[in-house]
C-alpha cells in the first residue's frame, strides 16, 4: 500500500481526553474516531488490527470445534423477559421501540437468544455437545465509558456458547474453551492469566477471568508470580482428549479478581511469590448449568427417555478491547510496537529521497516484491522529510522498517531496523527483501 493513496490520518499533539496510553496512541495513529461517549468508527489502519485479532480468535474457536454463525445487534424484548433479565439488567441495556410499538433492544450479550434457536431445532441427547459462536457489536451503557476502545458503549465481542447433556460433559465444553483462550491470546503476543471471577449478570457460579497484567488495568487482581510467565498450551493440543489436566495446571495456583479475593487464601503463597496488581480484562467464561435452559424450556429427550434441561456455559472475548490491551503491553515513548501477527502492516518502506530516480525506483521494486510476497508492506512515498518519516512509521509500530536512500544506494545498501529492538542492519536490497519475506509472510 502506498501512504499516498491510504487514509491515515495522524496527529502530531497529543489528544488531551486521552487518559491511558493506548488511548492516545489509537487516537494519534489515526486508528479510531470518536462518535459519541464510548462509541468509535474504526479507520482503515484501526480496522486492520481488528481484523487480524477477529481472525484469530477465530481460527482458534474453531480449533477447538466451536461452530461459527451470526446473530443480529438487535433482539425482541421477549426473548429476555422469558429469562427474567429484561428488567434485571437496568440502564445498561439500550432499550428501542420500532414503528409498530414493539420493544426491541441493542444486544448486550446473545444467551437468551442461542438457547432459544437451540430449543426450536434440537430436541434430542443426539444432537449434543454444541458449542456455537459469533463475533458481532454489543452495546452496554456504561456509566464510564473511558480508555477508548476499552470500556466502550459499543464493543466488538466474540461470544461462545456451548449445550451439554449434563454438568460434567458442560465442564469439557469449558474446557475446551478454557484452552483456546489461552492459546489465542499467546497468539497474539499476550501472555493472560486465568484467574477466578464473579459471575455478574451472565449467572452461575462457576468462571474464569482471562487477565493481562497492566498498570492501566481496571481491575485489582490476585495472583501467584508463577503464572505470569506460564507458557500457553500450544497449537497441537487434543481437543477431542482430556483437557483437565492442562485446566488444573492453569488453574492450581492462587489467582483471583478483587470481587472474589480470598485474602486467607492469598496469605498462604509464600511471600516472595505474591503479586498483587492490576489487570486487563480481554475474555471471560461462564458455566451456568440450567439457568435459562429451565426458564426458556431449552430441553432435550434423554437416552432412556424423559427429558432435560441443557447444561449451558457462555465464552466471551472483548476482540475490540484487545486492540488497546496490546497497545498496553506493547509500546514505548516513540509509540506502537505491534506484535507481528496483529500488526496492520508488517512492513514500512521509508523512501529517504522522494523524487531521486534511483531511490525512487529501488522502493517501487521493494514495494512490488513485498505486495507479491503477501508480506503487506506500507510505503511512505510522502514529501515529508525524513525525520517525520521516521517518527510517523515509528509511532504506527510496523515490526520492521526498510529504509532506502540515495547514499546507501550508491554503496548497494539499504537499512533494516527492527522496531520492538530497535536494531539496525545494512544489507542489499535483495538480502533485505528475503529477510522480510521470512519474518512477514505467515508460513501457514
Ligand atoms: N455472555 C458472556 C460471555 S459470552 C459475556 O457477556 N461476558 S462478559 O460480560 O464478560 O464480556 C466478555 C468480554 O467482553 C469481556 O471479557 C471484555 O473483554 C469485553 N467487554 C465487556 N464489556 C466491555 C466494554 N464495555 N468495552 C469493551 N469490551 C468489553
Amino acid at each position: 500500500m502506498r501512504l499516498s493513496r491510504y487514509f491515515l490520518p495522524t496527529l502530531k499533539e497529543t489528544p488531551s481526553e486521552a487518559q491511558i496510553a493506548s488511548h492516545r496512541l489509537m487516537l494519534r495513529a489515526g486508528m479510531i474516531h470518536q462518535e459519541a461517549a464510548g462509541i468509535y468508527s474504526w479507520l482503515p489502519l484501526g480496522f486492520k488490527v481488528l481484523q487480524n485479532i477477529e481472525q484469530i480468535v477465530r481460527e482458534e474457536q474453531n480449533r477447538a470445534g466451536a461452530i461459527e454463525m451470526l446473530m443480529p445487534t438487535l433482539q425482541p424484548a421477549e426473548l429476555w423477559k422469558e429469562s427474567g433479565r429484561y428488567e434485571a439488567y437496568g440502564k445498561e441495556m439500550l432499550r428501542i421501540t420500532d414503528r409498530h410499538k414493539r420493544e426491541m433492544l441493542y444486544g448486550p450479550t446473545n444467551e437468551e437468544m442461542l438457547t432459544a434457536i437451540f430449543r426450536t431445532y434440537c430436541r434430542s441427547y443426539k444432537e449434543l455437545p454444541k458449542i456455537l459462536y459469533h463475533t458481532q457489536w454489543k452495546f452496554r451503557d456504561e456509566v464510564r465509558p473511558r480508555f477508548g476502545v476499552m470500556r466502550g458503549r459499543e464493543f466488538l465481542m466474540k461470544d461462545a456458547y456451548s449445550f451439554d447433556i449434563d454438568e460434567a460433559a458442560a465442564r469439557r465444553s469449558y474446557n475446551r474453551m478454557f484452552i483456546a483462550y489461552l492459546n489465542t491470546f499467546s497468539r497474539m503476543g499476550l501472555q493472560s492469566v486465568p484467574m477466578r471471577a464473579e459471575t455478574g449478570p451472565i449467572g452461575g457460579d462457576l468462571s474464569h477471568e482471562f487477565i493481562i497484567l497492566a498498570e492501566t488495568g481496571e481491575s485489582a487482581v490476585y495472583c501467584h508470580k508463577d503464572l505470569v510467565d506460564m507458557p500457553s498450551p500450544g497449537l497441537d493440543v487434543d481437543f477431542d482428549g482430556d483437557l483437565q489436566a492442562l485446566v488444573d495446571e492453569s488453574t492450581a495456583l492462587y489467582a483471583a479478581t478483587e470481587d472474589v479475593h480470598d485474602e486467607e487464601a492469598f496469605m498462604k503463597v509464600p511471600e516472595e511469590k505474591r503479586l498483587s496488581a492490576r489487570g486487563i480484562e480481554v475474555g471471560q467464561v461462564f458455566y451456568f448449568g440450567t439457568k435459562y435452559s429451565e426458564a426458556m424450556k431449552a430441553t432435550v429427550t434423554l437416552k432412556g427417555g424423559g427429558e432435560q434441561a441443557v447444561h449451558m456455559g457462555s465464552y466471551g472475548v472483548g476482540v475490540s478491547r484487545i486492540a488497546g490491551a496490546v497497545i498496553e503491553a506493547s509500546h514505548d515513548e516513540d509509540g506502537i510496537i505491534w506484535p507481528m501477527a496483529i500488526a496492520p502492516f508488517k512492513v514500512g518502506i521509508i523512501n529517504l529521497r522522494q523524487g531521486d530516480t534511483d531511490t525512487d525506483a529501488a522502493c517501487d521494486q521493494a514495494h512490488q516484491v513485498l505486495e507479491n510476497a503477501g508480506a503487506e508492506p506500507l510505503y511512505d512515498d510522502s514529501e515529508n522529510r525524513a525525520g517525520a518519516k521516521f517518527a510517523r512509521m515509528d509511532m504506527i509500530g510496523l515490526p520492521w522498517q526498510l529504509i532506502i536512500g540515495p547514499r546507501g544506494l550508491k554503496d548497494g545498501v539499504v537499512e533494516l531496523k527492527e522496531r520492538a529492538t530497535g536494531e539496525r542492519q545494512t544489507l542489499s536490497l535483495d538480502a533485505a527483501l528475503n529477510l522480510l519475506e521470512k519474518q512477514c509472510v505467515r508460513s501457514e
